[in-house]
């Protein structure tokens, strides 16, 4: 055997997407949410010490492109070049650490999706048809008779359908049914949520029709190699940044160190992810994604956000008052990870003032001063409260395992659980009384070492979704970022620092 690599990757690498966004709309809570979902995951196993890519970006051919470029009298080029930023820039708002940002107007991209669709091609799995039915140019979809609304409506944008007849390329998606259900059979994980899977798999066993590959007229887009008359279906095209993205962010080539992927995305883009995509990659004889979640629709009052509903909560305000943090928590907080659910103003407003001014910031607060005051700043070296280390063991483990399963609401509230307990262990011990009594000093060092051990253990949990305010607090308290870890594992004899409220109150914000 040669030497090996100077640094030989880690054994586990994890490899989480987000869609790429369409361009031709505003950025909103709804994309936030999903970057913001996925940050928390790839924080977490970067904090675990995986080898971690996460990739977003954004989605900037095919008509709707098109169209808003000809309202604004711009090209298609500019119109993107102009809205992609706004993409990127609400993923540093929402302090997301992907490691790379596609565009599929990349021709980086642009390259190997054409070498991909080449090889669909010469496997056998496209031919030329024509293409007759309903179309809704906002979802850039193909409309069975099934899933069109009243009236020939779009279901999800609620705009009448036109009717079209176009010659182009077919998939034979039909020719994966049986592959796609033995899929379903033998990797019952594929999908999460479970209820998730069972739609997947319904639409499955209706009878999967072909579908276009490519569309002729249409000048914006990735041309079809071998007929540059059309170019490759938007769906397709999108798809694929998953793959080709891997090939040029970095100066090597890191698909094999990287792929397959854990895709995250909502319910309204299943069908694409969970039934064309794995058809599309089995046809160009490439290995499937690890797994795919799908989560729910934030919804303000009873409807899906979106830039058409214009009901739109803009993220940017949000955190221009509050901080990312905040918005980060409250997502994750409110609605539970997988389900639909309602966000407002009054709240996140009121989970602020109580979850995060109060019972954490406050805690930490009160936990630095009393070190301050009563040790001089010095963190005592005592043995863990045996009460409190009961109702801690087991915990980060929990939590990890949670998170393991993208559970990302109930791991949020097993973290919470003990930021509960430790508010309940200082009205119980009572830190300002044993203060007052010398004969208390060795109890007093086990309360307080205690308090700033447990701080120190949720803080690592919480890290991910409060990556700022939990950087601030480790550092004050004399701590390192480190994968979760059990209550007890650190010593005491650190200096703390004081530090400004994490989430100042309400009333004392201009
Ligand atoms: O569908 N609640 O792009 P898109 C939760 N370009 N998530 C929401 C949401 C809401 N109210 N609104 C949007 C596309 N999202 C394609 C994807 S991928 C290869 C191509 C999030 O800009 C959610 O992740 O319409 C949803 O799936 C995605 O934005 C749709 O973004």
């Amino acid at each position: 055997m040669g030497p090996g690599p100077q640094y030989p990757h880690p054994l586990v690498s994890y490899y989480v997407t987000t869609p790429i966004y369409y361009v031709n709309a505003e950025p909103h809570l709804g994309h936030a949410y999903s970057t913001i979902a996925v940050d928390i995951l790839a924080r977490h196993m970067r904090q675990r010490g995986e080898d971690v890519f996460f990739l977003t970006g954004t989605d900037e051919h095919g008509e709707p492109v098109v169209l808003a470029a000809e309202r604004e009298g711009v090209t298609p080029q500019e119109l993107v070049d102009r809205n992609a930023p706004r993409f990127r820039e609400m993923g540093e708002k929402v302090n997301a650490s992907n490691d790379f940002f596609i565009r599929t107007t990349d021709p980086g991209h642009i390259e190997r999706v054409q070498e991909i669709v080449q090889r669909v091609h010469d496997n056998g799995h496209t031919y030329e048809g024509t293409y007759e039915g309903w179309y809704c140019p906002r979802c850039a979809d193909f409309k069975t008779d099934s899933e069109l609304g009243p009236g020939n409506t779009c279901p999800i944008h609620e705009i009448p359908l036109e009717r079209e007849r176009e010659d182009n390329w077919f998939f034979r998606l039909s020719a994966f049914q049986e592959d796609l259900e033995r899929l379903y059979e033998e990797r019952p994980d594929f999908v999460q949520p479970g209820f998730r899977r069972n739609e997947a798999l319904a639409f499955i066993r209706q009878g999967l029709q072909d579908v276009s590959l490519s569309r002729p007229r249409l000048r914006w887009g990735v041309p079809v190699p071998w007929d540059p008359d059309q170019v490759v279906y938007v769906w397709f095209d999108a798809l694929l940044n998953y793959v080709t993205a891997l090939g040029y962010a970095r100066d090597e080539d890191v698909t094999d160190r990287y792929w397959p992927a854990f895709h995250v995305m909502a319910k309204d883009i299943l069908k694409f992810h969970a039934i064309y995509w794995p058809a599309f990659l089995m046809a160009a004889g490439m290995e499937l994604p690890k797994r795919l979640f799908v989560h729910g629709y934030l919804l303000m009052g009873d409807r899906k956000m979106s830039k058409s509903l214009g009901n739109v909560l803009d993220p940017f305000e949000v955190i221009d008052r509050f901080g990312s943090d905040a918005l980060r928590f409250y997502c994750f907080r409110e609605v539970s990870f997988g389900q639909d659910g309602a966000v407002s103003a009054a709240g996140f407003e009121s989970r602020y003032e109580t979850e995060l001014a109060n019972d954490y910031g406050n805690l930490a607060s009160r936990t630095l001063a009393m070190v301050s005051r009563y040790r001089d700043g010095t963190v005592p070296d005592a043995r863990p409260d045996s009460g409190l280390a009961a109702d801690f063991e087991g915990a980060p483990a929990r939590f990890c395992e949670l998170l393991d399963r993208n559970e990302l609401t109930q791991a949020l509230e097993e973290a919470w659980g003990l930021v509960r307990r430790l508010n309940r262990f200082v009205e119980e011990t009572r830190p300002w009384d044993l203060a007052k009594e010398d004969e208390q000093a060795s109890r007093l060092d086990e309360v307080l070492y205690t308090l700033v051990e447990g701080l120190r253990v949720v803080t690592l949990l919480l890290y991910p979704y409060l990556p700022v305010s939990a950087e601030r607090l480790l550092a004050a308290l004399g701590a390192d970022l480190e994968p979760p870890a059990e209550l007890g594992s650190r010593g005491g004899g650190q200096s703390v620092d004081r530090i400004e409220p994490l989430f100042p109150k309400l009333e004392a914000q201009t």
